[in-house]
């Protein structure tokens, strides 16, 4: 058996193709927001791009039972509940809800391989989770996407992409086959910085971008901790995503 990876470092980079697996990263931080959303018991998170979709589907749902969050250049959408801080999603406010979720470019993401027959959110923190779920599947093929910032690369979602292909290198009794030079310099940028990650987040320009909002130190030790929950968020209809 072997597992074939290619890496695309933005949404617009993909070919129209529904691949078996497809992983979305966006470290900084949708896909870490919603890694801990699910952990904290949200019942499922609906991703949108268009604004006045998300209001619309999200009015259709009892105000005690929905949440709308998200951000635009990394501030919180007026009129939202919730910004994008996977420090925000508490128990206390996501318990048993369905979220109403648009960020910039991480849930572009998620909508470019909706096609995919498996289709996962993954981060730093929930990478061996991820990594693991792909193992089981035994399937051929794997396109990783990360999100980027506005149609260009990121160094956080490039290092996450390196640390997945890395762990299944390690870890995977198949063959694992590193299909283009964006992964390999994915797998090369994570042997640089695995040690370092939360310098890495705070060097890349996104993180450059969150340090001249306001104090975002929590979020980077959050987005920067490695294989520390074992939620796979996993799409089970079309945009709508669950804990699996
Ligand atoms: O672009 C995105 O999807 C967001 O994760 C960006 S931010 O970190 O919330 O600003």
């Amino acid at each position: 058996m072997i597992i074939n990876l290619t890496y695309y470092h933005v949404a617009n980079d993909v070919p129209e193709i529904s691949p078996e697996i497809a992983v979305v990263i966006d470290v900084l931080r949708a896909t870490t927001t919603i890694s801990w959303a699910l952990k904290n018991g949200a019942d499922s998170i609906q991703v949108f791009s268009d604004l006045d979709l998300l209001k619309k589907s999200a009015i259709k749902w009892q105000a005690d039972e929905r949440v709308m969050l998200g951000e635009r250049g990394g501030k919180k959408i007026e009129g939202f509940d919730l910004g994008n801080s996977p420090l925000s999603v508490t128990k206390k406010v996501v318990y048993g809800k369905r979220l109403f979720m648009s960020t910039t470019n991480g849930t572009k993401s998620l909508q470019k391989v909706q096609y995919a027959k498996h289709l996962f959110a993954m981060g730093l923190l929930n990478r061996r989770a991820v990594a693991e779920k792909i193992i089981s599947l035994q399937s051929e093929n794997v396109l990783i996407l990360g999100s980027g910032w506005e149609g260009t690369y990121s160094l956080e979602d490039s290092l996450a992409a390196g640390a997945l292909a890395s762990y299944l290198k390690t870890n995977c009794n198949f063959e694992v086959n590193i299909l283009n030079d964006e992964l390999q310099s994915a797998l090369a940028l994570w042997d640089f910085w695995k040690n370092d990650i939360l310098n890495c987040l705070k060097t890349a320009t996104h993180g450059k971008r969150l340090s001249s909002l306001g104090d975002y130190e929590e979020d980077f030790k959050c987005c920067s901790e490695l294989d520390c929950l074992d939620i796979v968020p996993a799409q089970v209809e079309r945009g709508v995503i669950r804990a699996s």
